[in-house]
């Protein structure tokens, strides 16, 4: 061990004072050493999405895309680009919990052979806000109240409904804030989207617009509201600790990276004008095509050092990418230098590791805090008429970064587009392509938030504004809140009802649902049957699922002729962490649990959260004291050795929707 310069250390236990019990003296450099360095830990959190987790991975490309890009990557079907993720959420801090109702963040850094292009995204393709200017309001408006200091990483309070019923371009990403997108079962269930439209070039220079979307192959989920609550109490880490599971596990997690691809001539075609962010291009308008595919194959080494010190950009692109005039993007652009620098201190943070570009870098910038290049050579600044190593580099008009030409004109003014107006047509059409089910959780989370609101007059005014998304919705929410519906407010444009659904914009109309990567919570215990144990468990393992053993204390249990380490102890593993759970205790055992609180709440729950439930005849009782009769629908199945690999199949449909569960 030494000081950060290197000297040994003969004691890193103790200061260095005068006698045994006497004064520290100032001479002790180790001690003012290690601590000067402590003081100096923290760096500001992000003012945005400060809860975070990363890992590294690498995005492969599947097909070559030239006549639609120049970027390095698309040129060649099998190329690599070294790729590091964070996900977060949006309003709480660095310490809240991780299943907060909140927007993902889905930001992507890749590290192209022409530098690194940063896709910052989030898991809800529109925005809040048509204009970057009202960013900081809306961003005020959900943190917690500065009077007050609360709520912590909710938006289910006065202000933020506030502002967003005075804002009605926000209605439509309200839809998706109060759908189950936004209680993502975890990172590794949820889509990405670049949220704005760029732009693909070719070496032509010819370009398109593009929309960027990350597919997971994993397919979707999402939990209940009831079930986000209780893992925010019993596990506030569950989202990053299952990714850092199925990482190390070898369970990579994948998604496709897609791109829509729409000509300048077609986008002028739609109602909607394709810079505005609260928009989405329908996939059934324009499909998705799938040209790449994100693997997340590492963990990260320092939390600190990489997830925290990651610096996105939206300005990072590379040859081959651009910009459209997008306000928000436009706004952004300038605004994530300043972040960075604000939260790294130093200009210089593009040399940390997690942020340096993996191909040569070549400039004349110079100097400033914590640099960490010998720059060489003798010139600083061109033109300059040396030679060699002296020379420096110099710009390359043809293989060089070209922005895409293009024409602009107009008076300077602040306005917003008329072709901005129409804020409630996609709302209405995210609404209609929901199942019954998912319009379930909408309706109530709008009267869960909304019911959190003091004031009356919000209440009301974000109502009338539902009135013109659909007045079935309005009517429910009011009914749920116990108030009059008030007619719709007035729109700035009257918005369409007859928009063709779009299946893709709900989870659980898109296919894909299955048990692989998910846990199965068996509830064990001594005298449990192990051949019904071990069938289980080969079921699971042929699904790619995860069998975790509960027992009623942290100890082992007794099987047979063996004895299993259990993975969790009752008290400390709600049914909430799991995605389907079995119940097979011995005889002795499961007469005891029926007794007990954790228990009977863990079964309740488990039935409340609609999922699957194996049992064995000894656990009856159990489940009769959990309220949930034997037999009380086919998603609560008695099982033997024969049949447990059926209740598998049975529970890829994650959950069982038919169960009707009122709150
Ligand atoms: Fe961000 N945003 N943002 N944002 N954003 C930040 O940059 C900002 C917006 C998004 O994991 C900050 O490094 C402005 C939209 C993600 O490190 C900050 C505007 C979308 C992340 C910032 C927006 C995002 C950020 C805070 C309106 C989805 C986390 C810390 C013009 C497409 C990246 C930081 C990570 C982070 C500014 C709007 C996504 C302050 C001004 C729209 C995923 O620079």
């Amino acid at each position: 061990m030494t000081t950060s310069t290197g000297a040994p250390l003969s004691d890193d236990q103790n200061s260095l004072r005068v006698g045994d019990r006497g004064p520290t003296l100032l001479e002790d450099f180790v001690l003012r050493d290690k601590i000067f360095h402590f003081d100096h830990e923290r760096i500001p959190e992000r003012v945005v999405h400060a809860r975070g987790y990363g890992a590294h991975g690498y995005l492969e490309t599947l097909e070559a895309i030239p006549e639609l890009t120049r970027a390095a990557l698309f040129q060649k079907a099998g190329t690599r680009t070294e790729a590091f993720v964070r996900f977060s959420t949006v309003a709480g801090n660095l310490g809240s919990a991780d299943l907060a109702r909140d927007v993902r963040g889905f930001a992507v850094k890749l590290y192209t052979s022409e530098g690194n292009w940063d896709i910052v995204g989030n898991n809800i393709p529109v925005f809040f806000i048509q204009d970057a200017m009202k960013f900081p309001d809306l961003v005020h408006a959900v943190k917690e109240e500065q009077d007050r200091g609360w709520p912590q990483a909710a938006s289910a309070h006065d202000t933020f409904w506030d502002f967003v019923s005075l804002m009605p371009e926000s209605t439509h990403m309200l839809m998706w804030q109060m759908s189950d997108r936004a209680i993502p079962r975890s990172f590794r269930f949820m889509e990405g989207f670049g949220v704005h439209t760029f732009r693909f070039v070719n070496a032509a220079g010819e370009s398109h617009f593009v929309k960027f979307h990350w597919k997971p192959r994993q397919g979707m989920q999402s939990v209940a509201w009831d079930e986000a609550v209780k893992i925010n109490g019993a596990d506030p880490d569950f989202h990053r600790r299952d990714l850092w599971h199925a990482i190390q596990s070898g369970d990579l997690p994948q998604w496709d990276l897609g791109v829509q691809v729409v000509d300048e001539e077609f986008a002028d075609t739609w109602d909607f004008d394709i810079l505005d962010p609260t928009k989405l291009i329908p996939e059934e308008l324009v499909p998705v095509r799938v040209i790449a595919r994100l693997t997340l194959d590492r963990v990260v080494d320092n939390v600190f050092a990489e997830t925290e010190q990651v610096a996105f950009c939206t300005q990072n692109i590379v040859p081959g990418v651009d910009f459209t005039n997008d306000p928000l993007l436009q706004g952004r652009n300038f605004s994530y230098l300043d972040t960075q620098l604000k939260r790294l201190g130093s200009t210089n943070f593009t040399h940390l590791p997690v942020n340096a570009p993996r191909c040569p870098v070549a400039h004349f910038q110079r100097d400033g805090h914590m640099q960490t290049q010998l720059q060489r050579g003798r010139a600083n600044y061109e033109p300059n008429s040396f030679t060699g190593e002296d020379r420096g580099p110099r710009a390359d008009r043809h293989s060089g970064f070209r922005t895409v030409e293009r024409a602009e004109s107009g008076d300077t003014r602040r306005v917003r587009a008329e072709s901005f107006a129409d804020h409630y047509s996609q709302a209405n059409l995210f609404w209609r392509s929901q199942t019954d089910v998912e319009q379930d959780h909408i309706a109530s989370a709008f009267a869960f938030e909304l019911g959190k609101c003091e004031m009356p007059t919000i209440r009301t005014r974000m109502l009338a504004n539902l009135g013109n998304v659909d007045a079935t919705l309005a009517e429910r929410v009011a009914a749920k809140l116990g108030m009059p519906c008030p007619s719709p407010s007035a729109a700035a444009q009257p918005p369409r009802h007859d928009l063709p659904e779009s299946p893709a914009l709900s989870i659980l109309r898109t296919p894909g649902a299955s048990l692989a990567g998910r846990t199965i919570g068996v509830l064990v215990s001594d005298g449990t049957d192990p051949a019904l144990l071990e069938a289980l468990e080969s079921a699971a393992a042929s699904a790619g699922a995860r069998v975790e053993l509960i027992g009623p204390t942290a100890g082992p249990v007794k099987l047979k002729r063996s004895k299993r380490a259990v993975h969790h102890a009752l008290a400390a593993a709600p049914s909430v962490l799991f995605d389907a759970v079995a119940l097979l205790p011995g005889p002795t055992a499961a007469a005891e649990l029926a007794e007990r609180k954790s228990a009977k709440d863990f079964v309740a729950d488990a039935f409340g959260h609609q999922k699957f439930i194996a049992h064995n005849e000894a656990v009856e009782a159990l489940l009769e004291a959990a309220g949930v009769s034997p037999g009380a629908d086919d998603g609560v199945v008695s099982v033997d050795a024969d049949t447990v690999g059926d209740f598998v199949d049975r529970a890829a449909e994650l959950r069982h929707w038919a169960r009707v569960v009122r709150p």
